[in-house]
């Protein structure tokens, strides 16, 4: 007799995604020919560069000759992406080898997957707001009780307020696994690399492993800021790093990511090496590589032209950013975020709880955002807004919350 997994039954309720798309949908359906403006999911609007586009090509292209034809690949990625990813940490001062790079279709399964290398009884700590896929993905694992007001039992919440800035303090007691995401998904902050030491000290500290998710990465433009973890010292003893093209060259909807696994990444029972080999071993059983003529295509992401390109995409982006912040602050809404990051994060107005204002600016200002509380218990009375959009599309849901928006 087949039994299901129960830990299901413990997930809180729909993933929050589809949550939003179910609510914009009814709305529609009760209001049809409103034309609703999109600030929620973080999915990129604008076409792919041209040297992204020729790499691509080039992919395609590869497979129609006979020299050039390949079929499966390595699941750890083909050599020139794994290369120029190896690369591209060395230019920021942080020094990985091509065999820690492992390519995969997407930052989102690798940051569900990875928890799968380690011990059912490790005690997990999250940044509290955080991208839902973190919890979730440990809750299915069987490392948390059931869920109560204040988020599940047995999963260690770090709260991220605008007291600390948005970056948590470390964990009172011993925790195994930590996630942090900077830029943050979804407050938009970005953690300082004395603020990322502290957990790098208590990590190597604790024997715990850090989790760190720098999707948002190519986001940053202060230059005192840190893109990798692997800029502080010591993490390459206790940190796996998760990155992805998803938002740096618009590959939303192609898939390719990385992650970084360091030969010299210890825990309490494994020497150096082990969670590689782990690693290896699940993504060779698990994962046949992703696409050969998108990794193509992430080899033009990391070339000079690619690079300069995409960078201006990403300029873009953040223009977007400014004027959301700009627009709402007028408004006289508080904000954080936008600055090195895709998100803006916004206190809802009088004390309206996240849910609340979702309905309100959905009702008065036809403009979807994302709920913060969907992202954790302290997101409560915070809201997201994406910049990542058309132009003319968030200058309109701006000018709309200026004009309509009822507070
Ligand atoms: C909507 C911190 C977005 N349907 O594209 P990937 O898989 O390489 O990266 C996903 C990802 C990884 N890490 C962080 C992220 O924020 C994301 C993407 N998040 C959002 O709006 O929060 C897209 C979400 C998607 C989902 O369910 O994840």
């Amino acid at each position: 007799m087949a039994k299901i997994n129960q830990n299901y039954q413990k997930l809180s309720a729909g993933y929050l995604f589809p949550e939003i798309a179910r609510r914009t949908n009814q709305f529609s359906s009760v209001n049809p020919g409103v034309q609703i403006m999109r600030l929620g999911i973080g999915d990129t609007t604008e076409p792919i560069v041209p040297s992204v586009l020729t790499g691509l090509h080039q992919g395609v292209d590869n497979l129609g000759n006979v020299e050039s034809y390949s079929g499966y690949g390595p699941s750890e990625g083909i050599t020139p992406l794994r290369q120029a990813i190896a690369d591209f940490y060395q230019e920021q001062g942080a020094s990985i080898d091509m065999s820690e790079v492992f390519v995969s279709e997407g930052a989102k399964s690798d940051s569900a997957n990875i928890q799968g290398i380690f011990s059912e009884d490790c005690v997990v700590a999250v940044q509290d707001p955080a991208y839902p896929v973190y919890v979730d993905s440990n809750v299915i694992a069987g490392r948390t009780g059931l869920a109560g007001e204040n988020g599940y039992d047995g999963l260690v919440y770090m709260p991220c307020t605008e007291e600390n800035g948005f970056f948590p303090e470390l964990p009172k007691g011993k925790v195994d696994l930590i996630y942090l995401c900077s830029p943050n998904n979804p407050t938009g902050a970005v953690a300082t690399k004395e603020q990322l030491k502290t957990f790098v000290d208590y990590a190597r500290d604790q024997k715990a492993i850090i989790l760190y998710d720098s999707a948002y990465a190519s986001f940053i433009t202060d230059p005192s800021l840190p893109k990798s973890i692997y800029e502080i010292e010591g993490a390459h003893e206790c940190a796996i790093e998760l990155n992805s093209f998803s938002k740096t060259a618009g590959f939303t909807g192609v898939r390719l990511a990385w992650t970084i696994v360091p030969q010299a990444c210890v825990t309490e029972d494994a020497e150096a090496g082990v969670l590689h080999s782990l690693w290896t071993r699940r993504q060779n059983t698990f994962f046949n590589g992703a696409s050969n003529i998108v990794q193509a295509g992430g080899v033009a992401v990391l070339s000079d032209e690619g690079r300069k390109q995409t960078n201006e995409q990403i300029a873009f982006y953040l223009k977007n950013a400014s004027i959301i912040n700009e627009g709402l602050k007028s408004k006289g809404i508080q904000t954080f975020g936008g600055g090195n990051a895709p998100y803006v994060w916004l206190k809802t107005p009088n004390n309206l709880t996240s849910w609340e204002f979702f309905d309100k600016l959905l009702g008065e200002c036809h403009v979807v955002g994302t709920p913060g509380s969907g992202f954790g218990p302290a997101g409560e009375g915070f809201f997201r807004l994406s910049a990542f959009g058309h132009r003319e599309n968030v200058e309109a849901a701006v000018a709309s919350i200026k004009n309509n928006l009822n507070i």
